[in-house]
């Protein structure tokens, strides 16, 4: 996902660009404003966390690009490094927030952690048909 951060800075297209020219398929792609429910449920692991009012509220301030992302097995830990670490100042230059984020608050991508996230978060975004 790219985040309401990287959508208001202009970034989407850097960002598709650099998914696809590492050779992985966009296979679904849609900007949207995510709706507070959807925003609670994407982030439930933090529920309990002191940002996570934050955080939902970030995430909802704006349009997000939400994107499916299809390769072969090891892509999701792939993904992850082109995102770089989380706080910004910890990414190595190169990765997305490495290049173009400072804050942890506001780092421009998200990316699921694993296959379980991944089949949820694709079933939260885009429906039941398209994780597989
Ligand atoms: P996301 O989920 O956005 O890809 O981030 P990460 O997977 O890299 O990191 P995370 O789940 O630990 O954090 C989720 C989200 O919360 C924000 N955050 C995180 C924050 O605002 N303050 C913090 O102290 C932390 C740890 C940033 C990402």
């Amino acid at each position: 996902m790219v985040k309401p951060d990287g959508v208001a800075s202009g970034l989407t297209g850097e960002i598709v660009s650099r998914i696809e020219r590492r050779g992985f398929s966009v296979v679904a792609l849609e900007k949207r404003t995510m709706a507070r429910e959807v925003a609670e449920e994407h982030y439930g692991e933090h529920r309990e966390r002191p940002f996570f009012g934050e955080l939902v509220e970030f995430i909802t301030s704006g349009p997000v690009v939400m994107l499916a992302v299809e390769g072969p097995e090891g892509t999701i830990d792939a993904l992850r490094r082109m995102a770089g670490s989380t706080n910004p100042l910890d990414a190595d230059p190169g990765t997305i927030r490495g290049d173009y984020a400072t804050d942890v608050g506001q780092n421009v991508v998200h990316s699921s952690d694993a296959v379980e996230s991944a089949t949820r978060e694709l079933a939260l975004h885009f429906g039941a048909g398209i994780a597989g």
